[in-house]
């Protein structure tokens, strides 16, 4: 690729700041109008590319991969999870992953938080109240909820999100308690006051609040499955902003509407953009349009990752957040 321009294909609309740059350093094919792209523009720009830059959106499993043309080298994903990419057929072609870790982590913990204190504080079904003229005043028993300060946070997935997560919890009282792979370093636990729970299921059915913040990949596929679900204590809370195949949806549905659990917070769906109809209409979830990075600021800066690794890889040089199957 040195030399010449590499010829960038992005697969959906980027902030203008970004898109402008990329104008400059590439031959850039923008996709304006941000309509998804269908099987054959998706196999036409596998062909045409040197760089592909997809997002979440796009599913590139190893059929596309098969079929991918000789000179596409890289792909520079617009995001962190990687769980719509087939790792392995992309190493089998040769072609190097990148993606954008580190510069959602903040605001993804904010959306997290959000949902923490959304739930059981019941802020949607108060604003609806507000907008369909049916509040008639102040009672000592009127909206409810449950009450944050002095309650378990049990987070699962104790990475950049999962920490900035407890940071935040700590603030409003949580206790923390995480399961990860493994103990995370005893300066930040210490720091954090964390329990590690080498067990999931003991600290499941001991969380009030549970916090879902692992990636997805094969191993957490419906790591909260119905079985894990009914361990669950009834007046426990669930959150979810990392992705929706990490519980079983319609088990969840299932626990939500048996009030099994007491509530949801929900950023991510398994079959996005699709959403459980049943989901629509439980007054115990908080649904949100997976918008846990959704910030200007987040955007560009994700934008500029993606501009970093391909103008790295151009210069034959290892892409600073090169991804690797073992990391996952
Ligand atoms: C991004 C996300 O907006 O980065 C991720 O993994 O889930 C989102 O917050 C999306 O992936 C962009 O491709």
């Amino acid at each position: 690729m040195t030399g010449t321009k590499p010829v960038v294909i992005v697969t959906r609309k980027l902030p203008d700041v970004i898109e402008t740059r990329m104008m400059e350093l590439f031959d850039v094919r923008l996709n304006l109008d941000d309509e998804p792209f269908t099987a054959e523009r998706m196999a036409a720009a596998m062909q045409e590319a040197d760089v592909l830059v997809p997002t979440v959106t796009d599913r590139i499993d190893g059929k596309i991969l098969a079929a991918a043309g000789d000179r596409l080298r890289l792909i520079a994903s617009f995001g962190t999870g990687v769980d719509h990419i087939d790792l392995a057929a992309a190493r089998a072609r040769g072609i190097t992953v990148t993606n954008t870790p580190g510069v959602l982590t903040e605001d993804t913990a904010d959306m997290t938080m959000a949902l923490i204190l959304a739930v059981p504080r019941r802020l949607v079904a108060g604003e609806r109240l507000m907008r369909t003229g049916q509040w008639r005043g102040w009672s000592p028993t009127s909206m409810l909820g449950n009450r944050i300060h002095g309650k378990r946070l049990g987070i699962i997935g104790m990475g950049r999100i999962g920490q900035a997560v407890a940071r935040r919890a700590r603030g409003f009282g949580l206790s923390i308690h995480y399961h990860n792979r493994r103990p995370v370093h005893a300066e930040t636990e210490a720091e954090l006051e964390a329990t590690f729970w080498d067990n999931l299921d003991q600290m499941l059915s001991r969380m009030d609040i549970i916090s879902i913040n692992c990636p997805h990949t094969p191993a957490t596929y419906h790591l909260i499955s119905p079985r894990r679900l009914a361990l669950i204590q009834p007046h426990a809370f669930i959150v979810n902003t990392s992705r929706g195949e990490v519980i079983d949806e319609n088990a969840l549905v299932r626990v939500l509407q048996n009030r099994e659990i007491a509530g949801a917070g929900l950023d991510v769906f398994e079959h996005e953009p699709q959403v459980n109809p049943k989901l629509l209409g439980l007054d115990n979830v908080v649904l949100m349009p997976h918008m846990g990075s959704a910030t200007i600021e987040g955007r560009i800066d994700m934008g500029q990752k993606v501009i970093i690794n391909i103008r790295t890889f151009g210069d034959n040089h290892t892409p600073p957040d090169r991804v690797i199957e073992t990391m996952y």
